[in-house]
């Protein structure tokens, strides 16, 4: 199986988070992708290349130009304009009663605008990280489209909670969606998008809400209990043209193997109806029983039986690293999946 990776993605290099109203160091650290390189390299699970450059039309089939213009332009404009130095956080969101149809001038303002949450800092590498991430996304899916059976985007950041204009949760650009939108772009007509990470899959579920096209369906710690906390309830199924082509299975905390199996046949009964003509599969390890921010309990032999449940979908399969902050163990879970897969496929 094609890996596809780049240091550049190194380069974001968060320091601190809000989490359960403190700050504590992050967790969508560096270390997390060295971690799955050196695990999928010893496993044999394929070689390593380097992705190609995207480009701005890439881009755009799934973010809205003003926001990729603010991510691109917000170091500078931060460092330069504003002489700041430390990494960025916004303050206030336009929630309720607030008005959310105007875009503020300033940049504490817009970064209130753009963003959602307080766990996701900008800082100097970020632009160049997260858009390399997305190029590694977009040409693992090229890959397939060029008839590999199966290739694995190590992306970091991570992408699933990036909105068309939102970005929050580590993730700046929806690196699925991205990839999604490269497969439709060369014919196929369906596209799924199983989205196995711990939290839900906000971004990318509101990308396609409305979309008959490409299929989101995505297996979560209940919205009710857990981050993102107002997205991914089970009557959330699309909208219009996308009725029926959402599909949320949402779990209680401490939810084990048996239980999300149960959970992931369902899933994987959905996919077979819908026939796509790519899986892309958003990889969280987070759902690991030992993660430090996450409440499930599965362990790392249960990752292997999760990739070979996947490889009996039978169809070209994209997988894009998501989520998974137990950095010791990640790397070996990771490739448990991906050997679970080439084992059976
Ligand atoms: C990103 B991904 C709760 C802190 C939650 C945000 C979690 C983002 C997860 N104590 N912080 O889906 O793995
Ligand atoms: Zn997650």
């Amino acid at each position: 199986m094609d890996i596809i990776f780049s240091r550049d993605q190194l380069k974001h290099r968060p320091g601190q988070e809000l989490s359960d109203g403190k700050f504590i160091d992050a967790v969508e650290i560096p270390a997390r992708a060295e971690m799955v390189l050196d695990a999928v390299t010893k496993a044999g699970i394929g070689t390593v290349s380097e992705p190609d450059t995207i480009d701005r039309a890439q881009l755009e089939r799934v973010h809205d130009g003003d926001y990729l213009s603010f991510l691109d332009g917000f170091w500078k404009r931060w460092t330069e304009i504003e002489g700041r130095s430390h990494e960025a956080l916004p303050l206030c969101w336009a929630v309720r009663s607030f008005r959310s149809d105007k875009i503020p001038a300033a940049i504490d303002g817009l970064l209130s605008y753009y963003c959602f949450d307080a766990g996701t800092p900008i800082g100097a590498g970020t632009w160049s990280a997260a858009i390399t991430s997305a190029a590694t996304a977009a040409t693992a899916a090229n890959r397939v489209i060029a008839g590999a059976s199966s290739a694995f985007g190590l992306c970091r950041p991570p992408g699933h909670h990036a909105g068309r204009d939102l970005y929050g949760g580590y993730c700046f650009l929806n690196n699925a969606a991205i990839a999604a939108e490269e497969v439709l772009a060369t014919g196929a007509s369906k596209v799924t998008i199983l989205d196995v990470d711990y939290h839900h899959g906000n971004g990318t579920q509101a990308i396609f809400y409305d979309r008959a096209d490409v299929q989101f369906i995505s297996i979560h710690a209940d919205p009710a209990t857990e981050y993102p906390h107002f997205l991914g309830y089970a009557d959330e199924c699309g909208h219009g043209g996308g009725q029926g082509a959402t599909l949320n299975i949402p779990l209680p905390f401490g939810t084990d193997w048996p239980a999300y199996s149960t959970a992931l046949d369902h899933a994987l009964g959905e996919i077979d109806k819908f026939a796509p003509d790519v899986l892309i599969v958003s990889l969280g390890l987070d759902t690991y029983k030992a993660d430090p921010i996450s409440n499930f309990k599965l362990d790392t032999p249960d990752f292997l039986t999760l990739g070979a449940a996947l490889a009996r979908i039978n169809r070209p399969t994209v997988f894009l690293l998501e989520g998974g902050y137990a950095v010791d163990v990640l790397g070996t879970n990771c490739a448990n999946v991906l050997q679970g897969y080439l084992d059976e496929a």
